[in-house]
């Protein structure tokens, strides 16, 4: 029996379960580029180019095991465009009985899959994703009977599980969470950054150059800079960048976690999430070389246990989210948003120097970090009750990290509350103020971030108290938010006035502005 095995392009990991009984002497293994997967969307062409060249280099490690592997190029005269196409066309090929694969983390392609068994007419056998320490069944489980699915609890279970940071039954430091030590404002968390050494980068090799030329001929239509392309696109080199993250970065992660400042786009953070994403760097082992730094003293609790409830506590549960959710969660809008997304987003030409700023950078760089995404364009999307349908697909398209399983939870989720509080148990809404001490965008901005209302206010403070009023009838039984409604309710009808009118002509000339790509 001769077997196929589908690799997806996130799925680029030895010990991928598709691999697990592999016979380099019996099997063969496809691997290809297709324009289908490269424009559902259309992701960022650094976002293309990471996974191509991620998925050459990684045929090149399995045929170095001595497997034969069809890799089918997103050029090849032949390359039919689509997955099933040419998954069709490499069992011909092979006379192949039995297609294996990965489940697949969208669950688009995985509906699609599970059509292929009757399409192909021959077995095909799906198997789970064992990359993630919770299965869906185990979610699932865990969700059931729950009146709130909350992350801490969740996150909790999964330090038991994995034995992280735990002493015997009992959390390290008597504590499961110190988050209270962390989120330094911008001031204090800048500290000595800038003598920080500086980020790694890896130099475009010859295959990697190969796709740039690709990917800079078919998709520079997409918004995105190419140039100066620098990720890791092997195992090797993405754990040279977790290496020098968890010697360099790792003792300042929990202090400078919320900070933003227009200089530095990092900060402290990671910059794993693309290798994790694609299976370039194991999930666990990442976490337990943070715990070993911690153990020998070179980091401090704040600061991995912070990193680790990242990936065991969020990931894991927004993954989980969404396969208990989906398909229902993708049409989510539960506060009946739906103005369009303003050509800022694409354009970083707006007033706005935290929206410019943030925007800027994802052009460049295709990656923000977290407070960037949740407090500066997320939340300006929430305030402005844009679509969150919209919302979704700009995620999904601008970061090169963006799968749906992740970005979706976390936008439609954490972000626009458009689950009604499933996910999060309050918006992440916020006025100027708030950005202005995360921050030092607030310097460089033409608004004024002190002034309330009128001209040159800074348009979030308006916005801020519009959203609450205009979202009171469903907001203001929130528990978390009655001391912001007491605010409300104590100010002056005329101040309300003023907040509400300010936040309507901002919008009106918001709504005037040609959409993106009318010129
Ligand atoms: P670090 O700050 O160094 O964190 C370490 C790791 O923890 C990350 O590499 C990531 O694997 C994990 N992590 C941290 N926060 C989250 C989270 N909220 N959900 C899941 N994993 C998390 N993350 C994605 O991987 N893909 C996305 O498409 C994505 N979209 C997002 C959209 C919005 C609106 C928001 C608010 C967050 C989104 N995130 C997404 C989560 C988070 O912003 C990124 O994981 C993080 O910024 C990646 O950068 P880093 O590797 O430097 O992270
Ligand atoms: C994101 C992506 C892109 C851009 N291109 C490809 C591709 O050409 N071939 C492929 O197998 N996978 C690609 N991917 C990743 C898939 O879209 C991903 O496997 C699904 O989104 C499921 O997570
Ligand atoms: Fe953003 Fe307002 Fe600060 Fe300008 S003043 S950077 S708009 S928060």
């Amino acid at each position: 029996a001769r077997h196929l095995i589908l690799l997806l392009g996130d799925q680029l990991s030895p010990e991928i379960s598709s691999l697990r009984d592999a016979d380099p002497a019996r099997d063969h293994l496809l691997l290809c580029e297709v324009m289908e997967e490269a424009t559902y969307v259309r992701h960022h062409p650094k976002k293309i180019a990471f996974l191509f060249s991620a998925m050459r280099h990684f045929a090149e490690v399995l045929e170095a095991k001595g497997f034969s592997v069809d890799y089918v190029r997103l050029d090849d005269p032949d390359n039919s465009g689509s997955l099933a196409g040419e998954v069709q066309r490499a069992l011909r090929r092979m006379r192949a009985d039995r297609l294996i694969a990965t489940e697949a983390g969208e669950y688009r392609l995985a509906e699609a899959m599970s059509g292929w068994q009757r399409a192909f007419n021959l077995p095909v056998e799906i198997r789970e994703d064992d990359r993630f320490l919770c299965s869906k069944a185990e979610f699932a489980a865990w969700a059931e009977g729950r009146k709130q699915l909350r992350m801490e609890y969740f996150y909790r279970d999964m330090r038991r599980k994995t034995g992280l940071l735990m002493q015997g039954d009992q959390p390290e430091g008597g504590r499961w969470n110190f988050d209270a030590d962390n989120r330094k404002p911008a001031a204090q968390a800048a500290g000595d950054l800038f003598s920080a050494p500086r980020r790694r980068s890896i130099a475009p090799d010859r295959i990697t150059q190969e796709v740039l030329a690709l990917v800079g001929a078919r998709f520079s239509h997409h918004f995105g800079v190419l140039d100066g392309f620098d990720l890791a696109v092997t195992a090797e080199d993405a754990v040279r960048l977790l290496d020098d993250f968890v010697t360099h970065h790792l003792p300042d992660f929990g202090d400078r976690q919320d900070a933003m400042l227009a200089g530095d786009p990092v900060l402290s953070h990671s910059l794993l999430s693309f290798y994790i994403n694609a299976g370039l760097l194991d999930p666990l082992a990442v976490c337990r070389k943070v715990e070993a730094a911690y153990r020998a003293g070179r980091a401090p609790l704040n600061a991995a246990e912070g990193f680790i409830r990242q990936i065991i506590g969020w990931r894991e549960y927004v993954r989980g989210i969404y396969w208990l959710k989906m398909p229902g969660y993708l049409d989510s809008n539960a506060l009946e948003a739906t103005r369009p997304m303003p050509a800022f987003y694409w354009t970083g030409e707006t007033e706005m120097a935290c929206i410019a700023t943030v925007v800027r950078q994802t052009r460049d760089l295709a990656y923000a970090h977290h407070i960037q995404r949740l407090m500066i364009t997320g939340n300006f999307a929430l305030l402005a009750g844009i679509d969150p349908q919209a919302v979704h697909r700009w995620y999904l398209e601008v970061y090169a990290d963006a799968y749906e399983w992740v970005e979706l939870p976390n936008v439609i989720g954490m972000s626009q509350f458009a689950d009604g509080g499933l996910l999060g148990s309050k918006p992440y809404a916020a006025g100027g103020s708030y950005i202005n001490r995360m921050s030092d965008y607030c310097s460089g901005c033409g608004y004024d971030v002190k002034k309330k209302t009128g001209e040159g206010a800074c348009p979030f403070n308006a916005l801020y108290w519009d959203f609450l009023a205009r979202q009171e009838a469903r907001l203001k039984g929130n528990r978390r938010l009655a001391t912001v409604y007491a605010a409300w309710g104590r100010m002056t009808e005329a101040q309300q006035a003023a907040y509400r009118e300010s936040a309507a002509a901002f919008l009106k000339a918001l709504d005037a502005l040609p959409a993106y790509g009318e010129g």
